[in-house]
């Protein structure tokens, strides 16, 4: 299929519309689609926008109401963290995980720049993959500038479409340019006043490897909105909780304040992280939910 691989820039015809949500973006990275040629024959219109496998998609943080849809038919996530410069905390990677569990798409973690931690770093790094992995994810470290530590995913990604996600600088532009540096990517430096990232990747985009298979790179994101999904539901989208949830007693318990509630239990024995229930109360308690979710579907 790459050999054949051929770009046509195109546009997007009148009022193209998906699936009736409102979205920021009407086609998305990774979208498949059908379009024609225009006379030129260089140029095309799209339209129609195929049926999305799935997506990861957020609350856009300036149009409040709206959904922007990071990427679409996405194989693989690689969620990229960095504990320091930026750090990232528990409550976004959960909110991350959910969103890519309510599409059942897989997700690696990659801890990055592990080269940069100190030992009370390394011992932090150690309780957030004992957390992750214990919650069924698969976690690495990573650092990124170094061939030799990032060279096995050439080979995972062959053959497949992923998504690079986190926090702006934690490394993903950096780590796409490691796997194939004639793609020479921008990457910006962490600004020293507030140890954070700058923005540089600003739209979301899809990168061939010359390794075989697709990468899209996707901006930095500094809060992750949950969409989409029925808050009653939540619990299915953390699978520690999901393979208990037919122990607790009542089969409506969403786990708060229900008695013989088995997550609860669990968290209590330590069979749950604590911090994984603390994430998951904070976005029961999310009062928008339901209201947002009127709102996109029409
Ligand atoms: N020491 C060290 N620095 C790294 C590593 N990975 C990335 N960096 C540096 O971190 C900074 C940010 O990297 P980028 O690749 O631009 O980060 P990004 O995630 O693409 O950021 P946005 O495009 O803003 O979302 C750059 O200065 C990189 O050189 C690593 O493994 N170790
Ligand atoms: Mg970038
Ligand atoms: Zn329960």
């Amino acid at each position: 299929m790459d050999a054949q691989l051929t770009e046509f820039d195109c546009r997007i015809r009148g009022k193209l519309r998906m699936s009736g949500i409102k979205s920021t973006n009407p086609v998305a990275v990774g979208d498949e689609v059908e379009f024609e040629l225009e006379e030129s024959k260089e140029t095309g219109v799209i339209k129609n926008i195929l049926p999305r496998k799935n997506y990861i998609i957020r609350k856009s943080i300036n149009l409040s109401k709206r959904s922007h849809i990071l990427a679409a038919n996405i194989d693989h996530v690689y969620l990229m963290v960095t504990l320091v410069a930026p750090q990232t905390t528990t409550g976004f990677i959960d909110r991350f995980l959910v969103t890519a569990e309510a599409y059942h798409i897989p997700v690696t973690i990659l801890f990055n720049k592990v080269d940069l931690y100190a030992e009370e770093d390394l011992a932090v790094l150690e309780s957030f993959m004992a957390i992750y992995q214990s919650a069924g994810y698969r976690c690495l470290t990573i650092s990124a500038k170094q061939e030799d530590s990032v060279d096995f995913l050439r080979k995972e990604i062959d053959g497949h479409k992923v998504m690079f996600g986190g926090h702006s600088g934690v490394g993903k532009s950096t780590l796409i340019n490691t796997l194939d540096s004639k793609l020479d990517l921008r990457t910006g430096a962490i600004s020293m006043a507030n140890l954070s990232g700058q923005h540089t990747t600003t739209f979301a985009e899809m990168f061939r490897l010359s390794t075989g298979g697709f990468i899209i790179d996707t901006p930095g994101i500094r809060a992750f909105g949950l969409i989409d999904f029925d808050k009653k539901e939540l619990s299915h989208y953390f699978p520690e909780m999901r393979e208990l949830i037919e122990a607790c007693k009542f089969n409506d318990c969403q786990h708060i304040n229900e008695p013989q509630c088995a997550i609860k239990a669990a968290v209590e024995d330590g069979l749950i992280a604590g911090e994984r229930y603390f994430n998951y109360c904070q976005m029961h308690e999310d009062d928008d939910e339901e209201n947002y979710r009127k709102d996109i579907y029409k």
